[in-house]
């Protein structure tokens, strides 16, 4: 791999790296579709698609309690895997709870309270990337904001992966379908004969996933679009290269879209990366699609002139996992604003966080950390404003709301707070 300078960087590389997209475009009007015959035609359409697309003949839709049962028959090491991983996330997802609040405003009583959705859906990828660890993000915060009925789609197989299924029992699910791609969506949007329809998507996918998530968004609410994966490693000369090439290859290997990068200002580092990168990937299980990701044009090993100059970088990258291996680690982490989540020194690679740190990785890609953030207790809350005013707050208040609504022309609004005073 090459060493790109920075500084050299012409307006369609840039454009290539900072305007990254969940390349969900070319897959719109099938997933539209697909989705219009879901909602209309429920579990025939369903049965169809898993046909078509799975090639699998789906008898009962609903394998709640297959679950449950591979939850006793999986190998007890992954179990105790699965076990500590979800008591990791929960832990630091009970810490995002908010808590319901009053306060005294001049008189005026004003306070939020929260409240969970009553009924979430968890898109959780089964097939070639079976991801028990996706189960464990988007079913256990769901639960811990309190959540009553947490349904789970997963894509049908003559075997369905048992360790996916333990984990989605693990994190609590009320109910699991076995159906998968946009027509899993649709079905948890939209409701079958058999699915629950719910009030909220979430969870990653592929393009079909991601397509079919936009297109129902507005009947229902979803987290966000959430394209290929994503590592961005700002480094300096104190790197270690094999550790900086291992977090760039294992996201390399979830995707051919997906995008890794390494920017430092360092050039013997820089050049030390490339040549790991070069010298491991061909090693790896999954080497071809490893390489694929590192040829993608939103990868690469990037040199800047000076660490301001790389912090500027990860900044417009807004990376989903952005690894920080530099001796002012913190220092650097206080000039960026944009990342999904944030990995510190040389002993936090993102696979930690990818599988049982506690942390969540449903993040945002593509840029949209600049926007907003990745999956969490919020994700699965809404708030209400709560208000009591006493006879003299309002009465001080009262001209400024008189004049307001008298601006607007709204002599009724201005009357309702002047009759209290007749
Ligand atoms: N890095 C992926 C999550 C994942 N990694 C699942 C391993 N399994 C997206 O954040
Ligand atoms: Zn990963």
């Amino acid at each position: 791999m090459e060493v790109r300078e920075i500084e050299g960087l012409g307006p369609a590389e840039r454009a290539a790296l900072f305007d990254r997209d969940a390349g969900v475009e070319g897959v719109r009007d099938d997933v539209r579709g697909i989705v219009d015959r879901v909602r209309d035609e429920g579990d025939v359409a369903v049965r169809e698609f898993c046909r078509e697309f799975d090639g699998v003949e789906v008898g009962n839709l609903d394998v709640t309690d297959a679950a449950a049962a591979a939850h006793e028959d999986v190998d007890p090491d992954v179990l105790a895997a699965i076990r500590e991983a979800a008591d990791n996330v929960r832990a630091f997802h009970e810490r995002q709870r908010p808590d319901d609040w009053r306060e005294d405003f001049d008189g005026r009583e004003l306070g939020r309270r929260f409240r969970p959705l009553e009924r979430v859906g968890v898109y959780v990828p089964g097939g070639a990337a079976a991801y028990p660890s996706s189960a464990l993000m988007g079913v256990v915060p769901a639960k811990v904001a309190g959540v009553d009925h947490v349904v789970v789609a997963t894509p049908p197989a003559e075997e369905l992966n048992p360790a996916t299924l333990a984990a989605i029992h693990e994190a609590g699910a009320d109910a699991v379908y076995s159906v998968g791609g946009a027509q899993g969506v649709a079905a948890m949007a939209y409701g079958t004969e058999t699915v629950t329809p719910v009030q909220k998507v979430v969870g990653p996918g592929n393009r079909w996933v991601t397509a079919a998530k936009a297109e129902v968004r507005g009947d229902v609410d979803i987290d966000f679009l959430a394209g290929p994966s994503e590592v961005l490693v700002l480094a300096d000369g104190t790197a270690d290269p094999a550790y900086v090439a291992a977090d760039l290859l294992a996201q390399a290997e979830h995707d051919d879209h997906a995008s890794v990068v390494a920017v430092t200002d360092d050039p013997d580092l820089a050049a030390a990366t490339a040549d790991e990168l070069d010298a491991r990937a061909p090693g790896m299980a999954r080497a071809e699609t490893v390489e694929a990701a590192l040829a993608n044009d939103a990868s690469g090993v990037f040199l800047a002139r000076s660490m301001s100059e790389a912090v500027l970088f990860a900044e417009e990258y807004a990376a989903e996992h952005l690894s920080i291996q530099a001796e002012d680690d913190e220092e650097l982490l206080d000039r960026i604003d944009s990342a999904g989540s944030v990995f510190l020194g040389p002993y936090t690679p993102v696979a930690a966080g990818d599988y049982a740190s506690g942390t969540n990785h449903v993040l945002p890609t593509g840029g949209g950390a600049k926007r907003f953030g990745g999956l969490s207790v919020e994700t699965f809350l809404r708030s209400t404003t709560v208000q009591r005013l006493d006879r003299d707050s309002l009465d001080a208040l009262s001209g400024t709301i008189t004049t307001l609504a008298e601006a607007e022309g709204l002599h009724g609004h201005a009357d309702s707070v002047r009759r209290r005073f007749e």
